[in-house]
């Protein structure tokens, strides 16, 4: 039994399970001062104020198998949730970052054979045990910043093999890593160079050949594609998007991104679980997904480095679109895993409030990637993945920009960062090769 005492604030997000929240119910975090929270094996067993839960405590266990967190002057919230990133690849791409700054786009990088084209190239060369530590390394840090679960999407193999070859790598991390990935396929991220001629072969490769195969080997939950003008067209996505839902893929959409192209409508045509990026999402567009319960997945960080202007989250959330937010981790457009800096942004650049912004990276994002049910908020029966951090109350997190307040973390509850350090649970585990290079790797 772990025992979190007196925590300035308890900070539960509760009420969001059945449905993802939207409106003025995004701003309702259910806040409990010098509050107190009871895990047992992996669940939460308690909420509430410290004095209920020290009680509760007490008549279920005697005090020698309790772990006891102080929290004073902490506040614990849900383990953060990405719903959105690219982290299974290869190398890095540093110098985009220079031409960017010269003036070329990431599309006109892209055309050029660089960009995603770039990262297919190292990441077809290199095996699984690479994949491995690197992606490894990627989801050390993201602990490190609170983050608990993160959405993966392959495509970067952008052929059969090394697409599956992306996805496996997902599972196994899953199985080996504390946070827990979820898998999209998208196989359809980029054109490859073999069928820059022919792209309508290539649509029905993925569609013929790669979901089938995906799908079969059980190895991702949804299906996505990058629609965009000069990538995918929307009459391709929605080929792509159907096979994929034939076989049980649910549809997600990488959608108006750089320019319109009628993404956010299609997400809400498709009843798609996601619409993701929709800075150039129309207001019909915007209308639609609320209808449909379409969740926006806003990526600030991407439109900060990319140097634009972010979407319009007031306009999606006074609409009544349910909103998440994420890093969209990947090494050209977005290369962080700090899901809080992407809470600073969201409120800076967007003018999404610090209560919002939580919701969007709790409940709101375990809804886009189905998982709901169990993580996105501290409420007794759910999994107990929670962090606490080192501020006295939550709007520290949005107010402190750039900065790691992450102190400890547990995950299904195992506590595998404790002030701001890993902890090696299990120092026997230390048997598989992957291991060797990384910090985290002792999942029994
Ligand atoms: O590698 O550039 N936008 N896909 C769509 C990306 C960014 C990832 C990348
Ligand atoms: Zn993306």
């Amino acid at each position: 039994m772990i025992y979190i005492r007196k925590a300035a604030q308890v900070v539960a997000v509760s009420g969001g399970t059945t449905a993802p929240k939207i409106r003025d119910d995004m701003r309702e975090l259910n806040v409990i001062e010098n509050g107190g929270v009871v895990v047992e094996g992996e669940r939460i067993v308690f909420v509430g104020p410290d004095e209920e839960a020290e009680a509760y405590v007490k008549a279920n266990r005697s005090q020698e198998e309790v772990t006891v967190i102080n929290a004073e002057g902490k506040t614990v919230t849900p383990g953060l949730i990405d719903p959105h990133t690219h982290i299974v690849f290869a190398g890095s791409r540093e110098f985009e970052l220079g031409l960017r700054l010269q003036g070329a786009t990431y599309m006109d990088i892209l055309r050029a054979g660089g960009g995603i084209l770039y990262s297919t190239e190292q990441t077809r060369k290199a095996d699984e045990q690479q994949l491995m530590e690197e992606t490894g390394k990627r989801l050390d840090r993201f602990l490190a910043h609170g983050v608990t679960t993160v959405e993966a999407k392959s495509g970067y193999g952008l052929r059969l093999e090394d697409e599956l070859k992306q996805l496996r790598v997902a599972r196994s991390l899953n199985r080996l890593h504390p946070v827990e990935l979820v898998s999209t396929f998208m196989g359809a991220h980029a054109v490859p160079p073999e069928f820059k001629e022919a792209p309508e072969e290539f649509v029905r490769l993925i569609v013929e050949g790669m979901i089938p195969a995906v799908a079969e080997q059980g190895l991702a939950e949804y299906c996505d594609v990058f629609c965009e003008e000069g990538v995918f067209t929307p009459d391709q996505t929605r080929d792509i998007l159907r096979a994929g839902m034939k076989f049980g893929l649910k549809p997600k959409v990488h959608a108006d991104e750089i320019v319109h192209s009628g993404g956010a409508e299609l997400a809400a045509e498709l009843e798609a679980v996601s619409a993701e990026h929709l800075l150039q999402a129309s207001e019909g567009g915007i209308r639609a997904m609320a209808e449909k319960g379409v969740i926006a997945v806003l990526l600030p960080g991407t439109a900060f480095y990319l140097m634009t202007t972010p979407a319009d989250a007031r306009k999606m959330i006074d609409a009544g679109v349910p909103v998440a937010l994420s890093t969209d981790c990947n090494p050209g457009s977005s290369p962080t895993v700090s899901l809080p800096f992407i809470m600073n942004l969201a409120c800076l650049t967007m003018r999404m409030t610090p209560e919002e912004a939580l919701t969007a990276c709790t409940i709101n994002a375990a809804h886009a990637i189905g998982r709901a049910e169990r993580i996105g908020s501290i409420e007794p029966g759910k999994q107990a993945d929670i962090v606490i951090f080192d501020a006295p109350n939550y709007m520290f997190l949005q107010y402190h920009y750039a900065v790691n307040l992450t102190d400890t973390v547990i995950k299904k509850g195992i506590p595998v960062i404790a002030g701001g350090e890993s902890q090696s649970i299990d120092p026997d585990a230390q048997r598989t090769a992957c291991r060797q290079s990384m910090r985290f790797f002792f999942w029994p």
